[in-house]
C-alpha cells in the first residue's frame, strides 16, 4: 500500500514533503524545479516525549508494528494526465492546492474530482492540504473551500476528507500532517 501526494504544477509538493523530511535542510532560496515524473521521500515522524509515568506504574511494551517513518510518491503536476497509472494499492493520498493562485484552485478541485471519482482509490484516505498560508493574498481556508465546492462534494463521495490550512514556510499545519500520516 502507497502514500501519493498529488496536485497542480507549483501547487507546493516538493517543498512540502522536503519540509516535512527535514524543515532546517531545505533551501528556500533557490528556485525549486518543477518534479518530472516522480520523486520519493521518505518522512520520518517526530519523536513525542515520553509520558510522565509513576515510578510504580507498570510500564507497557513497546509494539513492535509501531510506524516510524512513511514513504510518499511525489507525481509531479505535470504528470496529471498520467496519475491514474500509480492508482493501485494506494491506502492514503495528500492533494495540495495553492491557496495563493486564484486561478489554480478551480482547476485543482476538477482535477481532485476525478481522482476521488476512480473507482480503485474508493477506500483511499484523502487529506487536502491549503498550502502556502503564510501568503497575505492567499484566498482564506473557508474562501478556498467554496471555490472547490467541498461542502457539496463531501456529501457525494465515500473517502473521508482531512482539509488541514499549511505553510511550508513558517511549518503551520505540520503536526495535523504529521497526525494524519502516522493513523494507519
Ligand atoms: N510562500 C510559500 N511558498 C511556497 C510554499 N510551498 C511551496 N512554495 C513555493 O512554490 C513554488 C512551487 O513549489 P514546488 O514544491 O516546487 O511545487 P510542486 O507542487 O512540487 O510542483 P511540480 O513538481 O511542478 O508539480 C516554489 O518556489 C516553492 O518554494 C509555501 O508554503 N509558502
Ligand atoms: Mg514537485
Amino acid at each position: 500500500m502507497s502514500c501519493l501526494c498529488l496536485g497542480p504544477k507549483r501547487a507546493g509538493k516538493t517543498h512540502l514533503l522536503k519540509a516535512l523530511q527535514d524543515f532546517k535542510n531545505v533551501d528556500f532560496t533557490t528556485y525549486s524545479m518543477p518534479t518530472v515524473g516522480t520523486s520519493i521521500y521518505t518522512i520520518n515522524f517526530p519523536k513525542k516525549p515520553p509520558p510522565d509515568i509513576p515510578p510504580t506504574a507498570v510500564i507497557p511494551k513497546k509494539k513492535k508494528d509501531l510506524k516510524t517513518c512513511i514513504d510518499i510518491i511525489e507525481v509531479g503536476g505535470s504528470m496529471a494526465p498520467m496519475w491514474n497509472r500509480f492508482f493501485k494499492n494506494v491506502a492514503k493520498i495528500i492533494y495540495v492546492v495553492d491557496t495563493s493562485n486564484l486561478c489554480q484552485i478551480s482547476a485543482a478541485s476538477v482535477l481532485l474530482y476525478s481522482i476521488l471519482a476512480n473507482p480503485q482509490l474508493q477506500k483511499t484516505k484523502f487529506l487536502l492540504v491549503l498550502t502556502k498560508m503564510d501568503y497575505a493574498y492567499r484566498q482564506m481556508r473557508n474562501e478556498a473551500l467554496l471555490i472547490m465546492q467541498m461542502s457539496k462534494l463531501q456529501k457525494e463521495i465515500k473517502q473521508s476528507i482531512t482539509i488541514v490550512e499549511v505553510s511550508s514556510i513558517s511549518k503551520e499545519g505540520f503536526d495535523q500532517v504529521y497526525e494524519w500520516l502516522e493513523k494507519s
